[in-house]
């Protein structure tokens, strides 16, 4: 990971045990959202987080993903928010539009609802370059966003 994150265990000053968390996985590129799912969720679990207090949520693609963050934000009982999505450059021509679009509404949601909301999007230009960031030689951006979401609840 190139960031501050380390793949593992984060210090944690709250109770993760009684925190829920919403996951919202894109549908589209698949095979790279549901490698950021199994990541996000093993990034959860190792840090003590209860199975059953993961709540998945699937949208059609990462356009929609600021939509389901921000049903799921307004849910009282919802202490984070973790939106997964991927989209490659080369296959996407709108790919600036969908890009903004998401990294502003998600942004929005986490102001509004005052809770973490996580942008754990990957926007790469090749399909490779994703594989690599879905639990290949660069990590898992999911576990990733899953450790950033931990990190903000212990804010
Ligand atoms: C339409 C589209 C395209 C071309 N590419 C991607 C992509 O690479 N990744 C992704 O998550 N979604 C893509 N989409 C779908 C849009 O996110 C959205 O679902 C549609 O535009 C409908 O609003």
């Amino acid at each position: 990971m190139a960031g501050p994150l380390k793949s593992g265990t984060v210090k944690s000053k709250s109770n993760l045990s009684k925190k829920k968390f919403a996951i919202i996985v894109a549908e589209w590129n698949e095979e790279i959202t549901e490698a950021l799912y199994e990541g996000a969720v093993a990034g959860l679990i190792s840090n003590g987080v209860k199975k059953e207090n993961i709540i998945r949520k699937n949208v059609p693609g990462t356009f929609e993903l600021t939509l389901g963050a921000k049903w799921m934000a307004n849910k009282k009982e919802i202490d984070a928010v973790i939106c997964l999505g991927c989209v490659i450059q080369g296959e996407t021509p709108h790919f600036d539009y969908i890009c903004q679009a998401v990294a502003y509404g998600i942004t929005e949601v986490g102001l509004k609802s005052e809770k973490p909301t996580i942008f754990g999007v990957l926007t790469t230009l090749t399909k490779q370059q994703a594989i690599d960031r879905a639990g290949g030689k660069y990590g898992n951006k999911g576990e990733e966003a899953a450790l950033t979401a931990i990190q903000m609840l212990n804010f």
